[in-house]
């Protein structure tokens, strides 16, 4: 019997120590958008990144190629989608209903800038 109670009691406790950890609080939300974008190589890819990565809020940043289409992990509290398409557009490139603004285009290399024609890492 006081084997039973012992057994059970770990299990409870067990059973406590997990959920504790499970309920664990993360430090804060993230969110996380895909937004389209007029990249063409990977020096495009590179520089969205980059700008998104250095914006504040924005915790993740992946171009896919391929699609074109940039993945943003992001802190809810200090951005937003609009605010981020704000900034790949001003680093040049379109995002979603965003067009480009003329001073970031006007920053890219001549290849991005025609659609990634002669572009040394073209994909
Ligand atoms: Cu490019």
């Amino acid at each position: 019997m006081k084997a039973q109670i012992k057994f059970f009691a770990g299990a409870v406790l067990l059973v406590l120590l997990v959920s504790s950890f499970a309920m664990t609080p993360v430090k804060f939300k993230t969110e996380v958008v895909t937004i389209k974008t007029s990249a063409v190589c990977e020096s495009c890819k590179a520089r969205i990144e980059k700008a998104l990565k250095s914006s504040d809020g924005v915790l993740q940043a992946k171009l896919n190629l391929d699609d074109k289409k940039v993945m943003v992990k992001y802190n809810p509290e200090k951005t937003n989608p609009d605010q981020i398409r704000a900034v790949i557009a001003s680093t040049g490139y379109d995002a979603d209903n965003v067009k480009k603004t003329d001073e970031g285009f006007k920053k890219l290399p001549h290849c991005c800038q025609k659609g990634g024609a002669g572009c040394e890492h073209k994909e």
